[in-house]
């Protein structure tokens, strides 16, 4: 029957996924998490050796950098829409007006080695690189770049990218 070629192939996909190391968190997408859930920190993830992403969270250990997400009668932007930080680093993702506003990562613009991380480091989520919606002013986003390799990270805003809100991370 048709459907089982589909479950198979369906199958397949997951187990080659499942195959470049990243086994954890990539199937429990698409439900907002509440809040008050904080990702627990791993027991030495500290390391400062980048290794491939494993889909925990690597905690801050750095300076947490902030950027504004606004929406105003000047348009829908992020402020400072470019930001340099250091592996380590993270930044929070303030709402400041014109909500909802999230932080997305294109897939296509993420090496997959570091995919896993990334999605991992985003503290809360709706999908993979992508974070919940904020509606209310002083509610904020946090992303750490902990376990990130160097290199650029361009993201944006989903309900306002055709508007241009959009903005690039480089990790040096
Ligand atoms: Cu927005």
């Amino acid at each position: 029957m048709r459907i089982y070629g589909i479950t198979f192939a369906a199958t397949a996909i997951i187990l080659g996924a499942c195959a470049g190391g990243d086994p954890a968190n990539t199937d429990t997408t698409g439900i907002a998490i509440d809040s008050t859930s904080a990702p627990v920190a791993a027991p030495g993830s500290a390391s400062p050796v980048p290794a491939a992403g494993t889909g925990t969270m690597a905690p801050i250990t750095g300076t947490t950098h902030e950027v504004k997400m606004v929406g105003d009668a000047k348009g829908y932007r992020f402020e400072p829409a470019n930001i340099t930080v250091r592996a380590g680093d993270g930044i929070k993702f303030m709402m400041i007006s014109g909500g909802p506003h999230n932080v997305a990562f294109d897939p296509a613009t993420v090496p997959a080695d570091v995919q896993a991380q990334l999605d991992a480091n985003i503290s809360e989520k709706i999908g993979q690189l992508s974070s919940a919606m904020k509606m209310n002013a002083g509610e904020s986003i946090t992303v750490s770049f902990a376990n990130i390799k160097t290199g650029k990270y361009p993201f944006n805003c989903t309900p306002h990218l055709a508007l241009g809100m959009k903005g690039e991370v480089t990790v040096q």
